[in-house]
């Protein structure tokens, strides 16, 4: 088993947070001055989404802000893409800077909003960074070859949704998109993939926690796999990891708001080479468990499916 879900799953519920939500999942997590802070999705009763912030000094035992930490803009250019909730934040440290990739949701279809925060405490929308329809863009924590990069996850109508690369000069104007890894075919991704976690940087390549997605008669089952990206070209990818990591298996990733789900948004590696991985569980909860770093750079290694 690579991931060891912890004994005490779920880690945080709705019941934990103290203004009315119906959900408690999808959240990036950071280790921010020994602390770990965790900026999770919530949805509101009236269905649609804010995100909110928890703080621990384990990685286990959170506790939640009195107040959402962001809520859909009121004014400016993004109030008008935010109409419907922002949803499944990434986080990716660099330098001293804090960038918050969300999905941002309104009658337009889904875009991705970029914002930045030094503390957590205040904070700063930078940029709406794709047109629609985007979800799970993650950024690298680090420029490659002087540039920032992330991973994508465009839709469209007639392929597969699938994980591309994007690369900026200044976070703002993104291009040199390419398609860098497909759904396989009759496999447990094949329906859609989508970045997860902000990839790990590893000696032998960036590890990238991602999604995928298949479609049964009951409804679609999100499970989690990893892939290995170059570390210098991290469009080339090196393997893909033939078998999931995890799948919903618990009472609470079978059971909640959308069942059969197991989604990443964040992991946070330690410095003993283990890693906690925190998923949502069926769009309700969110879980944690750890894994060795090697052991998934292994498993991409020594069991490959090919990236397209
Ligand atoms: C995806 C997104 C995720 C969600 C998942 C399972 O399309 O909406 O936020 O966790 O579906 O419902």
């Amino acid at each position: 088993m690579l991931v060891k879900r912890y004994n005490n799953n779920p880690i945080l519920t709705k019941d934990d947070v103290p203004y009315p939500v119906a959900t408690v999942h999808n959240a990036a997590v950071v280790k921010h001055q020994g602390l770990y802070i965790m900026i999770f999705r919530s949805h509101k009763p009236n269905g649609r989404s804010i995100l909110g912030k928890a703080t621990s000094t384990d990685g286990y035992t959170f506790k939640v802000d009195n107040a959402p930490f962001m809520t859909p803009a009121t004014q400016g250019e993004f109030k008008e893409y935010e109409a419907y909730g922002i949803e499944d934040p990434r986080i990716a440290l660099i330098d001293d800077e804090y960038l918050i990739s969300y999905s941002a949701y309104s009658k337009h279809g889904v875009r991705i909003g970029l914002a930045k925060t030094k503390d957590f405490e205040t904070i700063e929308r930078f940029s709406l960074i794709t047109e629609a329809d985007y979800r799970n863009v993650v950024l690298f924590p680090e420029k490659i070859n002087g540039l920032y990069a992330r991973l994508d996850r465009p839709h469209s109508e007639i392929s597969p949704w699938s994980i591309w690369i994007s690369y900026s000069p200044d976070l703002k104007f993104w291009g040199e998109s390419k398609l860098i890894m497909k759904p396989l075919q009759y496999h447990w991704d094949e329906m859609k993939i989508g970045p997860g976690a902000t990839p790990i940087k590893t000696p032998r390549g960036w590890l990238n926690i991602y999604h995928g997605v298949f479609p049964t008669m009951d409804g679609s089952v999100y499970r989690l796999g990893v892939a290995l990206h170059d570390i210098n070209d991290p469009s080339q990818i090196i393997a893909v990891g033939d078998d999931w990591i995890l799948q919903p298996e618990e009472q609470y990733e079978l059971v909640g708001y959308v069942h059969n789900v197991v989604f990443c948004c964040g992991a946070v590696a330690e410095d003993d080479g283990s890693v906690k991985i925190y998923w949502g569980g069926a769009d309700s909860v969110m879980c944690v468990g750890t894994a060795y770093i090697e052991s998934l750079v292994d498993h991409c290694l020594t069991s490959s499916r090919p990236a397209m």
